[in-house]
């Protein structure tokens, strides 16, 4: 089946078709670009990432949103990103267990991913996952990361609105919050809010939110309250992400996130497929005179630039 066949499949909602888009982009070279590149003009969707420190209620809270969000008629594409995964088992398949309670519904579709060292890394394929989901008519896709290193944050810029989810008991350790997780905040939850603690974290994350200045460009984020196991709170937090959404349509941040985002997009591609070209037979000498000091890399970058350009 050709690339542009498996899109027209996976467009008129075959989640088969999806599945094996996904596995296919991941892979990624040439097969994966002609797939994207038939999907690209579809995929339209408001992409929520959500991010926190582990065990903080990401997955549970992913699956109480996605409920919420099909009570209201909306169907709901998950991706859950476990980066320190090298196989998809442990913690991906526990959440594939307590996602279940979606399971069966053919408005949902649920994907983990796991960093299988591909070039370009966690976040390229994640963008790419979430770009063939879209494209397959999912108006929404809920992104969940952990909220550690520099692949979690690219996630997190990709995504439309971002929920940072904490937890009571931070006491004086609020400093704990990574200043890059306040900024990247569209909504906060505390969830566990059926644990001790939780009016004094929240006061706290609002004191941070203040000192840190107002908000970002005239949207002042949220603190709320989940109890993720019950579904309590889910649906004020589904209010405020389709408040951001009404937000980013009524200015222009959104036209201007979409160009940045673009941008990104467009390095990562030229970065690909110039390393992809330039890694013929002097790479791998290159590679060892610039060890040895023989060469330095920026000569050796533009000796592969001019050949390649010969
Ligand atoms: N008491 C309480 N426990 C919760 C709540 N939400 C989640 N949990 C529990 O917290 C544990 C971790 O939940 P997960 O949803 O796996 O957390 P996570 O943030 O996805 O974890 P990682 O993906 O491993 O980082 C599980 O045992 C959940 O049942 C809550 O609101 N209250
Ligand atoms: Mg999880």
């Amino acid at each position: 089946m050709s690339e542009h066949d498996l899109v027209t499949r996976l467009r008129n909602g075959e989640r088969r078709a999806l599945a094996r888009a996904i596995s296919l982009v991941e892979q990624g070279g040439p097969p994966a670009r002609a797939i994207l590149a038939a999907a690209y003009p579809y995929a339209q969707a408001h992409r929520v990432g959500i991010t926190g420190p582990p065990g903080a209620g990401k997955s549970t809270l992913v699956t109480a949103l996605a409920l919420e969000w099909r009570k209201r008629g909306v169907p709901v594409g998950i991706v859950a990103v476990d980066p320190s995964s090298p196989f998809s088992g442990g913690a991906v398949l526990g959440d594939r267990i307590r996602m279940q309670a979606l399971g069966g519904d053919p408005g949902v579709f649920i994907r983990s991913m796991a960093n299988r060292g591909r070039m370009g890394g966690l976040a390229r394929a994640t963008a790419d996952a979430v770009t063939l989901i879209a494209a397959a008519g999912f108006p929404l896709v809920l992104i969940e990361t952990v909220g550690a290193g520099q692949d979690e944050v690219d996630i997190a810029q990709a995504a439309d609105t971002t929920i940072v989810v904490e937890v009571p008991g931070m006491g004086d350790d609020v400093q704990s919050i990574k200043a890059g997780m306040l900024e990247i905040a569209d909504v906060f939850v505390v969830n566990k809010a059926d644990r001790p603690g939780v009016e004094q974290t929240v006061r706290q994350l609002r004191t941070m939110l203040q000192l840190g200045g107002t908000s970002q460009e005239g949207w002042s984020p949220p603190v709320l309250t989940a109890i993720a196991t019950t579904g309590e709170g889910c649906d004020q937090i589904v209010d405020a992400v389709e408040r951001h959404r009404q937000f980013l349509t009524t200015t222009d941040l959104q036209a201007r996130r979409a160009l940045a985002a673009a941008e990104r997009e467009l390095s990562a591609a030229v970065h690909e497929l110039i390393l992809e070209r330039l890694r013929g037979p002097r790479w791998a000498a290159f590679i060892s005179e610039i060890a040895s000091r023989r060469r330095d890399p920026y000569a050796a970058a533009i000796a592969l630039l001019n050949g390649a350009a010969e």
